[in-house]
């Protein structure tokens, strides 16, 4: 336990923390022009380490910050998202990284469109790399439905849950120097919709090799209206995210996401407030308890 936790911070605190991280999302220089797809994946890659069976990794910690896990190449590219952040930490040192990143995610979602995700802090940052969890933990996109489930289920979550996750490759982009996968699943990749469902329904997705050797699938969407002199843009689907048409029980809920945009709001909402809880243990006021896995938490 830590000698003399940071108390806990005040709603008019993390109001401030969640204005600064508004106004940081317009990046017209940056990929889509917005920080807020990356700043998702950062804090889906910071709690997505996390092992039901052995209450280990998860959004506690704030790992990546040391190269055991911020060099993982699973984690590639990530550093924009924690330089992105960087400047808030440093206006408002009491909040800690863990939490920073967290937040910034619900705060971005909202953002551009999606629902409100539930959130709490507490997280305490790590102090050496002695519980960074080990590397391969995340998700392989060359893979399909049976990994998954491997790697999901591991966390905790069911079908239905896995499905609703997905609708975040609504947003942002793959980049071939981060992943090797190379485009974007929608064609407004920083509005939050349910368009990654529909999408993945209609198109006659074909699979495309890429030069490094990589599969992904890939769609021109002909029905976009295009301005004078525009090409249209071909879409993508990494194996992964076709893997939910190709299995049945996941395909049931691809088909009432893309129905239902409010059914999947809701759905994504609660299961993305529980990804970013993962190995964190709280008591029934909220107040997050210590164990092996945490260092500190807030003091009352
Ligand atoms: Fe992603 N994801 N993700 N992902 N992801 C990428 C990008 C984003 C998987 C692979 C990739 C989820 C699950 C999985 C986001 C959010 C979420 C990229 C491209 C890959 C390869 C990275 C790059 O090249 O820069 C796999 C295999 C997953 C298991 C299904 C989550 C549900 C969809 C949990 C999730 O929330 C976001 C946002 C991006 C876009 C990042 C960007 O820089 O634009």
């Amino acid at each position: 336990m830590v000698p003399n936790p940071p108390s806990a911070p005040s709603d008019a605190q993390l109001d401030q923390v969640k204005e600064a991280v508004r106004a940081l999302l317009h990046q017209p220089d940056y990929d889509d022009g917005s920080a807020g797809p990356i700043l998702v994946r950062l804090a889906w890659h910071s709690a997505g380490t996390y092992c039901a069976t052995t209450n280990t990794g998860g959004s506690n910690g704030a790992g990546m910050r040391y190269e055991q896990e911020g060099g993982d190449p699973a984690n590639a590219g990530l550093q924009h998202a924690r330089a992105f952040l960087e400047p808030i930490k440093k206006r408002f040192p009491w909040i800690t990284y863990a939490d920073l990143w967290t937040l910034a995610a619900t705060v971005a979602i909202k953002e551009m469109g999606g629902p409100e995700v539930t959130w709490s802090g507490g997280r305490t940052d790590f102090t050496d790399e002695s519980k960074i969890p080990p590397r391969g933990r995340l998700p392989d996109a060359a893979q399909g439905a049976d990994h998954l489930r491997f790697i999901f289920y591991r966390m905790g979550f069911n079908d239905q849950e896995i499905v609703a996750l997905s609708g975040a490759h609504n947003l942002g982009r793959c980049h071939s120097e981060n992943s090797g996968f190379e485009g974007k699943w929608v064609n407004q990749p920083t509005r939050f919709s349910n368009q990654y469902f529909k999408l993945l329904l209609v198109n006659d997705w074909k699979k495309k090799k890429l030069d490094n050797g990589l599969e992904q699938f890939v769609y021109v969407d002909e029905e976009v209206e295009l301005e004078d002199n525009e090409e249209p843009e071909e879409l993508m689907m990494l194996p992964t995210d076709i893997s939910l048409l190709s299995d049945p029980k996941f395909k049931i809920w691809v088909e009432r996401y893309a129905e239902d945009k409010d059914l999947f709001f809701d759905h994504f909402s609660r299961v993305f407030a529980k990804l970013l809880e993962l190995g964190i243990r709280r008591d029934a006021s909220g107040k997050v308890v210590n164990d092996e896995n945490t260092e500190g938490g807030y003091r009352s």
